[in-house]
């Protein structure tokens, strides 16, 4: 395939042809404090799931549990949407109240 085809056979780069690329949206995963969940479960759960050292995951756990929530990561919806069913699937097995939600950017 010769450049010209790619370029339209005029052998210019078309410079008007201004399309837009729309990133996708992307969304927030919340992590929700608890009085009953265990400290080291939430870590575990950051570690596993959000896929953050034990140190981040340790800060993020601490700092859910001082505000009362926090963002564990950011992702595109169906991304999102699992980590959050991943958080409720593995709580619910261990009959933690854990709750996780999430939130357009
Ligand atoms: N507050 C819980 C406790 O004292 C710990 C906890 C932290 C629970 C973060 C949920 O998202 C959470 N055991």
């Amino acid at each position: 395939m010769s450049e010209d085809y790619e370029r339209g056979n005029s052998g210019q780069i078309d410079t008007q042809d201004k399309q837009k690329i729309e990133l996708p949206k992307q969304y927030k995963v919340i992590l929700h404090n608890d009085d009953y969940t265990p400290m080291e479960f939430v870590v575990e759960i950051l570690i596993d799931v959000f896929k953050k050292d034990e140190l981040t995951a340790t800060n993020i756990m601490l700092n859910v549990h001082n505000i009362g929530r926090g963002v564990c990561g950011v992702y595109t919806y169906e991304i999102a949407e699992t980590k959050v069913a991943r958080v409720h699937d593995l709580a619910q097995q261990y009959e933690y109240p854990l709750k996780a939600s999430m939130e357009a950017e």
